[in-house]
């Protein structure tokens, strides 16, 4: 039996190269990568050595699917240290890219999603490839768009943050540049090449970087999502979830039928909080947002939340037939979504 390292760091001219290193698991976050994840950008973001980072996902299919959320749902949710651990290290470490000196190029070349955005989305470079997959898919397991989706969700086009992040709706190459996530798009085969150029160079700054992406992008092609952005744009300017489902009810187009009953399926308290999440997050500082997240999370976990049932429907019995409590957004509460924004007292997360 080899043990090996669930990620790899290694220095090569120029670079410092991460490699999330759980293909089985769709390279998925554990605590434990998170902190040495931190624990190395800390010590490479002063080295001389090192002029810029590149993330990568091992195997042939993701980059990053998220975070290791079927180990913390094993967990009740009196007992839920492991899960609130998880997130503030995972939250530590985002911040800790958002704010990084030096270029971050990561290499969204397979699944990216949840907590792979979050390993992403915050450094300087995001290269799209046909492979890569985008989404914000928490709202289907009772979550929210954490890993500071409450910061670049509310800063995207337009209402694509509060449509990606209530129906997580997945996004392919030319979409994910359309929307900002991605910055530049080259084909997969290219990328062993991109990186060798990348460690060969002498870099220095982000225009030293986009110097060698220019090297090698390519056109991603026309973004479908150009075609729905009035739809989207007026159906998720709506305040709230009831209106958004009765906006998307009134209009007959193919569209507005999937989308509305992607939303069915989804955890109505999650979208009441993502609702308001979104709405605060667009407010806040980076370090801010990622306060608010921490204090959403730590109270889903805190009770028998969707989360739990969320997590068994989708990643655990894979029913895909959660029992959501409340049943209906008619159910959620004021009272209720106002909770889950509530300081923690000696528990807060600051930065
Ligand atoms: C929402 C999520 C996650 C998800 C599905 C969702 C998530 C996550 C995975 C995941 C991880 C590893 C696997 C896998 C799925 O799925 O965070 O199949 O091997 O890690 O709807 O947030």
């Amino acid at each position: 039996m080899t043990n090996e390292a669930e990620v790899l760091f290694v220095e090569r001219g120029c670079l410092g190269i991460i490699t999330l290193n759980r293909p089985r698991a769709l390279n998925s976050l554990s605590t434990n990568m998170c902190r040495l994840m931190d624990e190395t950008l800390i010590k490479w973001a002063t080295d001389d050595a090192i002029g810029a980072v590149v993330i990568q996902g091992a195997g042939e299919k993701a980059f990053c699917a998220g975070g290791d959320v079927k180990t913390l749902a094993e967990n009740s949710p009196e007992d839920h240290h492991t899960a609130t651990e998880f997130f503030a290290t995972e939250y530590i470490m985002n911040s800790r890219i958002y704010h990084f000196p030096k270029p971050y190029i990561a290499l969204l070349d397979g699944i990216t999603m949840g907590g792979g955005v979050g390993v992403s989305v915050h450094g300087s470079h995001r290269i799209i490839t046909e492979k890569c997959l985008f989404a914000m898919p928490e709202s289907a397991i009772g979550l929210i768009p954490d890993v500071g989706g409450s910061y670049f969700m509310p800063r995207l086009p337009g209402k694509l943050g509060l449509y990606l992040g209530l129906t997580g709706a997945r996004l392919k190459g030319a979409d994910i540049l359309y929307a900002g996530i991605g910055t530049s798009y080259m084909s997969s085969d290219k990328i062993t090449d991109f990186v060798a150029a990348l460690s060969k160079a002498d870099i220095k700054d982000a225009r030293d970087v986009d110097g060698i992406i220019a090297d090698f992008a390519e056109d991603p092609g026309e973004a479908s999502l150009d075609e729905f952005r009035d739809l989207i744009d007026a159906a998720f300017g709506e305040v709230t979830i009831e209106s958004i489902l009765d906006h998307l009810d009134a209009i007959d187009h193919e569209w507005a039928g999937k989308t509305l009953s992607k939303l069915k399926k989804m955890s109505p308290i999650s979208m009441k909080v993502i609702i308001e999440q979104i709405l605060r997050g667009g407010e806040l500082e980076f370090n801010a947002a990622m306060q608010m997240e921490y204090r959403i999370v730590s109270h889903i976990v805190s009770y028998q939340s969707d989360f739990y049932e969320g997590v068994r429907a989708v990643l655990i019995d894979k029913d895909q037939n959660p029992t959501w409590n409340p049943a209906t957004v008619a159910d959620v509460t004021d009272e209720m979504v106002a909770a889950h924004f509530a300081d923690l007292g000696d528990k807060e997360l600051t930065f």
